[in-house]
């Protein structure tokens, strides 16, 4: 026990050193000059541990009187112990501690010995007891002394843990009494049991065993330990006929019996294990259970594993084969400390053998061991092939994308045909499944720009196998050229050339079956449905607001993070509905939201969420750092290289393409309207005015400081409101211009009525400084007066992606005649260069006496005859021309608008 005391009054804590010149710390009083001295040192509180007698050992150092100079009356050369008892940690009254002893010192000290400062120290040992209670205090009295305690300790006896006989006996605390015997019942050790009665030791107060009764031998089967010197320290019972020598200093071991380094050295020799027993296997097509008992005889060890050898039968008696790494067993194959494996990947309908072999730590010793094993023999079932492990993107188009993969490792069997399930990600509600008999197929009919889940697995006439894992591949945002794809696939995705002399091989002019389309908010009766429908919640404490970037119509634009839960970090764009709004002026704020959560492309802007649980209600939308494109322009007036603009152009273009494919009208285009992100992608914004345009032709007057965006709008829908994507394709040859000129004003100063008023009489926007010729033309051609001969947003698409690809067709510019400033130029029809339009394909089928298709051919999609050139039978049976007479006329003329397309590279007129 550790004691620590506690210094009372007069007794003074002081460093010394001791005989040796060590340091100590010591409890002193020296009042030996004084009068009626009482001066007491308290210890803490004691805690027994429930022992009845304890021991104090004190230290300490006591000045000889007579050494002392002068008159030595009082001097005293003793002091008193005592003690209290008590169950709580309490302090008492000096009169309520019971004297244990007066200590005197065998040697005390002189003058001369404190001269070298050094003590003799004095040791003496009191004993205390019977204890009862739970802990108690020490007190020394000191009455006129010179004292110095050194150290008090205070310890109780034990008789420690024993092992005696084959007997254990506990450690265990002596009784209160010094001549006192606590009797012990011993508890015999494994293998061995009580001879005649159970074995008895008695602990003595001094924590000793003595006086042994009875003892414990060894159980039947087990012989007695082995007696050589290093054995006898701890002995055991061990199975007769293992080392038996007696009276050697180290044990040998008999035959056939081991020990390994690492055994402990009171342990018995062991030997190899015997086989593992009742093995039995459970066969699930192509993968088998094994399952056994362990060896009837583990050699005396603990340390049983197994080890298992595959073999394959060859057939026809050719012998055995060894599995080979493709066989998996799990947990693993060698080693094995649990009594089971499984045993995957095999063939199918094939023949196997399994050896199934114990071991243990001394296997390897035994010289002339023969393993212990049993066979067990095996045949797999019919198993369905193994999962395809890597499916790889080929060619990637807008709408399709090409996938390969290789045949499974394990087909077990003849493969029937491959399954391929895809899916939208992100939208794994509905998936689609095709089928494929080659390991390659083009998926057809997907969304342009969209990332697609894929899964591929095999069939054979046990099943299908698994799907692969998960491969992810993204469609193509661009128009490519389609000269390697199959024609079917081609006429599908309806890559046809409308204008032949942009684009030769492509241009999508198909709206396929399957893509979304904007839904009118205005269809929800409620309005905040619609925005819950298309619009994410986003709480509030989500966002933080930086700082203002400008004024929106309903109230400011601020940014700041939105902090998603699971989420990275992203800058956000906050636009506030000011307080005091009316709940139209709401709606009309969140009307935004629910259209532009309909869309999810690129280059429209994106939006997050809206705020409408708490105020003021928010429409968070992606960050762009450059603000809008008009602004962003003028201050980098003349700074991007002809491909920079022409990129944002083709951003643009490619939005818009979208929107139109969407069936979603914006009205509104303009570069005041797109905004533009710090690498300098441009995304279509503000989708806020269509409604009110929609709803009143005399609000188009007033929204944005009362005007409409007559410079921007297409003279009929000016004229009598007809908004179409066409009309947004005139829209975008303004932004062309503004963007070709940086940022400059379309029709400059001239009044409203006016630019009115030279469009109608068929002036048009000169083409801007330095501007290229071929993207003037285009401009031009997006304000041809008739709507339907404007280029459609995928073949502006299609046209700059090719001026991108091929950059010296933007070296020519405008000619300057075209640059007047202040001068409208008067616009020359494009007509026989790129809008020459042809013949319809309901006049075509009439022409071949097959007009009765005309509907079923729209309504596939096919509704020009530039796509009609690339269909095949398959497609015209889609559409519905079942009957074999009519689709060999129908195919014979198609084939000859291909011959008569590829001879003159122009527009079709049959
Ligand atoms: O030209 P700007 O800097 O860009 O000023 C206007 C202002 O807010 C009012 O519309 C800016 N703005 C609007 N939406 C965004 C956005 N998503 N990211 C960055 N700026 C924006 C716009």
């Amino acid at each position: 026990l550790v004691l620590t005391v506690e210094l009372w009054v007069m007794w003074e804590e002081i460093g010394e050193v001791d005989e040796d010149y060590a340091p100590i710390h010591t409890y002193q009083v020296c009042r030996v000059m004084e009068q009626n001295q009482n001066n007491w040192l308290h210890t803490n509180w004691i805690l027994t541990e429930g022992a009845q007698r304890v021991y104090i050992e004190l230290k300490f150092t006591l000045r000889d009187c007579n050494s002392l100079p002068g008159g030595v009356g009082t001097c005293k050369e003793t002091f008193n112990m005592y003690y209290y008892e008590t169950d709580e940690d309490r302090a008492m009254k000096e009169s309520r501690y019971i004297k244990v002893d007066t200590i005197a010192a065998d040697e005390s000290f002189t003058e001369l010995d404190l001269g070298d400062r050094v003590m003799k120290l004095n040791t003496e040992v009191r004993d205390l007891g019977p204890l009862s209670r739970k802990g108690f205090y020490l007190a020394f009295q000191d009455l006129g002394a010179c004292i110095a305690l050194v150290s008090v300790r205070v310890f109780y006896k034990r008789c420690p843990f024993l092992v005696k006989s084959l007997a254990e006996f506990p450690d265990t605390i002596p009784g209160s009494e010094a001549s006192q015997l606590v009797e012990v019942v011993g508890h015999c050790i494994n293998n061995s049991m009580p001879l005649y009665e159970p074995p008895r030791m008695h602990c003595s107060a001094d924590g000793e065993w003595l006086v042994p009764i009875g003892k414990c031998v060894c159980a039947g089967g087990f012989g007695t330990v082995c007696r050589c010197q290093v054995l006898l320290k701890g002995e055991v019972c061990i199975p007769i006929n293992v080392a038996r020598q007696t009276g050697a200093t180290s044990c040998s071991c008999e035959d056939e019996y081991h020990k390994i380094d690492s055994d402990p050295p009171n342990m018995a020799c062991t030997r190899p294990p015997s086989a593992p027993r009742n093995a039995i296997s459970n066969v699930n097509e192509t993968s088998v259970f094994l399952e056994w008992s362990i060896p009837m005889e583990t050699g005396g060890r603990k340390d049983v594993r197994y080890n298992i050898l595959c073999s394959r039968v060859l057939p026809d008696g050719r012998g055995l084969e060894e599995c080979g790494p493709n066989v998996r067993f799990l947990p693993r194959r060698v080693g094995l400390s649990n009594t089971s494996v499984m045993v995957a990947d095999l063939q199918s309908h094939t023949n196997y053998s399994f050896l199934l072999e114990a071991v243990n730590g001394v296997s390897e010793m035994a010289k002339d061991y023969t393993k212990q094993y049993v066979t067990l023999n095996v045949t797999t079932n019919q198993a369905a092939p193994s999962p395809v492990s890597v499916v790889r993107k080929g060619y990637t188009g807008k709408s399709s994308i090409g996938l390969s993969w290789a045949e499974p490792d394990r087909p077990n069997g003849i493969i029937l045909e491959y399954e391929i399930k895809y899916f939208e990600k992100e939208q794994d509600s509905s998936y689609t499944i095709i089928k494929s008999k080659e390991t390659e197929m083009v998926v057809e009919g997907l969304k342009a720009s969209s990332v697609y889940i894929f899964q591929v697995r095999a069939r054979t006439s046990a099943g299908y196998g698994a799907f692969s894992r998960r491969f992810e591949f993204q469609t193509s945002p661009y128009c490519e050229y389609t000269g390697t794809i199959q024609s079917t696939m081609a006429a599908r995705c309806g890559f046809v050339c409308l204008r032949p002399k942009w684009c030769h091989v492509c241009s999508a002019a198909v709206k396929f079956p399957g893509v979304r389309t904007y839904i009118d908010p205005l269809t929800y009766e409620d309005p905040n449905q619609a925005v819950h429908e298309f619009a994410q919640e986003i709480d509030v404490s989500f966002i933080s607001i930086e700082r203002i970037i400008g004024a929106g119509e309903f109230g400011e634009v601020c940014c700041g993070p939105l902090r998603l839960p699971g989420k990275r970090e992203i800058q956000v764009a906050i636009k506030t509905l000011k307080a005091g709004y009316t709940e139209q002026q709401r709606r009309d704020f969140l009307w935004e939201a629910s259209i532009m959560g309909q869309f999810n492309h690129p280059n429209i802007i994106r939006l997050e969420g809206v705020v409408t649980k708490s105020k003021p209600v928010m429409i968070i939308t992606e960050y762009m750092e450059n603000g809008s494109l008009d602004t962003f322009l003028k201050k980098n007036d003349g700074q991007f290289t002809v491909i920079q603009l022409v990129g944002m152009l083709r951003g643009i273009a490619s939005g818009m393409r979208y929107l139109s494919d969407m069936g979603y009208v914006h009205r509104d285009l303009a570069a005041r309207n797109i905004l533009v992100n710090s690498n300098l992608v441009c995304k279509v914004s503000d989708f806020g005015l269509s409604r009110v345009l929609e709803d009143d032709a005399e609000a188009a007057y007033t929204t944005r400081g009362g005007k409409i965006p007559i410079r921007w709008t297409a003279p009929e829908a000016i004229a009598y409101r007809k908004f179409t994507s066409a009309s947004d394709v005139w829209s975008y040859g303004i932004v062309m211009w503004e963007v070709m000129s940086y940022g400059e004003r379309p029709y400059w100063e001239m009044s409203n009525q006016d630019v009115i008023k030279a469009v109608e009489e068929n002036y048009r926007l000169p083409g801007p400084m330095d501007c290229p010729e071929a993207l003037y033309h285009l401009m031009m051609d997006c304000w041809q007066r008739e709507r339907t001969n404007r280029p459609k947003f995928d073949e502006i698409v299609c046209l700059l992606d090719k001026l991108i690809r091929n950059p010296s067709s933007l070296k020519k510019l405008v000619n300057s005649s075209h640059r007047v400033s202040n001068l409208l130029v008067e616009h020359a029809s494009a007509e026989g260069d790129c809008s020459a339009r042809t013949k319809s394909v309901g006049e075509w089928l009439d022409s071949i006496k097959m007009g009765r298709y005309t509907e079923l051919f729209v309504e596939g999609g096919y509704s020009s005859l530039e796509m009609v050139t690339q269909m095949t039978s398959e497609d015209l049976r889609r559409v519905g021309v079942n009957l074999a007479g009519h689709q060999k006329k129908i195919i014979t003329s198609i084939q000859e608008m291909r011959v008569h397309m590829n001879n003159t590279n122009s527009p079709i007129n049959i």
